[in-house]
């Protein structure tokens, strides 16, 4: 395949990333003694190629977000032609740009009758920090301006800002920067192959549901503004909730008048096999975060949609959401996140997903029978495998993360990217994967788990 930026010298690449990249969620020091990064320089469809000519499966779609695959001529074609005609202009003050306007009516087009208000941002914790804003924004104006409690899940994943890392639920976040900011609140995760013990499913889902009213309690109803999870949890570890979690969640949350928020930002645009995963999983949102699909990762854009019961109290209020960024609605990103919609559309890459899922969970789930394998868990094409010391009791290997950090570099050694979310292996194909790529996937991933066995076999009796 050809590319643009052919005869990279890798290694000067590599030391000049050393001495001037400083990367997100990166130990430098152990990085730059491991030998430095792995320079990607092009890709196609579900594979990457390094800086080395290493021909690499790529598992994870990028960060959870290269839905349509790699290589989309018709999405450079579309960013060519915006930049060329309007590269830029702002939608504040009153001005708009023919692709935000085309894109806020496509992605209210795509959601349920009530929402018809889309916000762009840039990512998907802008998108989670203007929730924040937005909805203790509303509770003031409608009256209640005591309302400012957030209710979040523990290992939830909302961002990496101020407020979206304080909607998150990861502590090794919080112990940096002095986080979670007033008013934000943590209860149980529904995740029962870690937390569920002897009770079913059902039943474990029913009680973090219930852990959410007995925070909305705790905190007095008249105080709460709002609830917000992903439908199922990405960077926690792919947490598929029990089918009784949701629903209940979203009773609670109509009986004490708190707002409900999906985020959408890795379950959207299709990866559960429907649009949205609250429509999976049985939400009913007043508010959907999203970001990632929405472009494919082509460009960073991300988005806000708003019911209409609380576009109406803005509305009624007369006031201005003091709120926004130069780049909200980017023409070129718009674009781009139009084609990409295009494709899911005409491609039909959303009825694929629903295809693909029975047989990604048949293959996925041959690997239960692995030694080291504890669980292999799927929805759309959302996939986790839970590595474990006892398969029986679900008791992990000492020292949180080892077993997966083995399982992860096997992989890379193997040409496959599969990530490890502690001892937690997942997985989130590009759309466009075919069934030979699942084959060769879960063969790959079968070899990187004999990995885990050989080096941690003696601690296994
Ligand atoms: N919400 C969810 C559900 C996410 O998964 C964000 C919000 C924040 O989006 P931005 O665009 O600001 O990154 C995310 C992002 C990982 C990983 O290691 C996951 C994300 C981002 C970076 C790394 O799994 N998810």
């Amino acid at each position: 395949m050809t590319f643009q930026a052919q005869n990279v010298n890798t290694e000067e690449l590599v030391a000049l990333d050393n001495v001037h990249h400083f990367h997100p969620f990166t130990n430098h020091a152990a990085m730059v003694k491991e030998g430095g990064a792995r320079v990607i320089t092009h890709a196609d469809k579900a594979w990457l190629w390094d800086s080395n000519n290493r021909k690499i499966l790529d598992a994870m779609a990028g960060l959870w977000c290269v839905n349509i695959g790699y290589g989309r001529k018709s999405l450079a074609d579309a960013a060519h032609r915006q930049m060329l005609d309007l590269p830029y202009y702002n939608t504040f003050f009153k001005t708009t740009t023919i692709p935000a306007v085309q894109l806020a009516e496509k992605v209210a087009s795509l959601l349920p009758e009530r929402f018809n208000k889309v916000f762009f941002v840039n990512s998907g914790s802008e998108a989670n920090d203007t929730i924040v804003r937005l909805v203790r924004h509303y509770w003031e104006l409608k009256g209640q301006p005591e309302r400012k409690v957030i209710i979040a899940r523990h290992n939830a994943y909302h961002g990496s800002t101020m407020a979206s890392a304080s909607l998150g639920g990861m502590q090794h976040m919080h112990a940096q920067g002095g986080l979670p900011l007033p008013g934000i609140v943590h209860v149980q995760q529904p995740y029962w192959f870690a937390e569920g013990g002897d009770m079913s499913p059902e039943d474990f889902g029913l009680k973090a549901a219930q852990a959410v009213e007995d925070k909305i309690k705790e905190m007095g109803a008249d105080k709460v503004a709002a609830v917000i999870g992903e439908p199922i949890q990405g960077a926690g570890g792919v947490i598929i909730p029990p089918a009784t979690y949701w629903p209940e969640v979203q009773r609670i949350c109509k009986e004490y008048g708190v707002l409900l928020i999906a985020d959408e930002v890795i379950c959207g645009f299709g990866r559960t096999g429907k649009l949205f995963g609250f429509e999976s999983l049985g939400m009913e949102p007043d508010i959907v975060p999203m970001a990632k699909g929405l472009s494919s990762g082509y460009a960073p854009i991300g988005a806000v949609a708003i019911a209409d019961h609380i576009m109406e109290v803005i509305d009624a209020a007369d006031s201005e959401f003091a709120h926004g960024f130069t780049y909200s609605g980017h023409p070129m990103a718009c674009a781009v996140a139009l084609e990409n919609i295009r494709i899911l559309e005409d491609e039909k890459l959303v009825e694929r997903v629903a295809d693909l899922a029975p047989y990604f969970a048949e293959k996925l789930g041959s690997l239960s029978d692995h030694p080291v394998v504890g669980e292999a868990r799927s929805f759309g094409l959302l996939g986790a495998i839970e590595i474990v010391k006892n398969k029986q009791t679900r008791e992990r290997f000492a020292e949180e993360g080892r077993a997966g950090g083995i399982c992860r570099d096997a992989c890379l050694a193997n040409d496959l990217i599969m990530r490890a979310c502690r001892d937690t292996m997942v997985l989130s194909p590009p759309f466009v994967i075919t069934r030979e790529e699942i084959d060769l996937l879960v063969e790959r991933a079968r070899i990187a788990l004999d990995a885990v066995y050989d080096a941690l076999k003696g601690e296994m009796v």
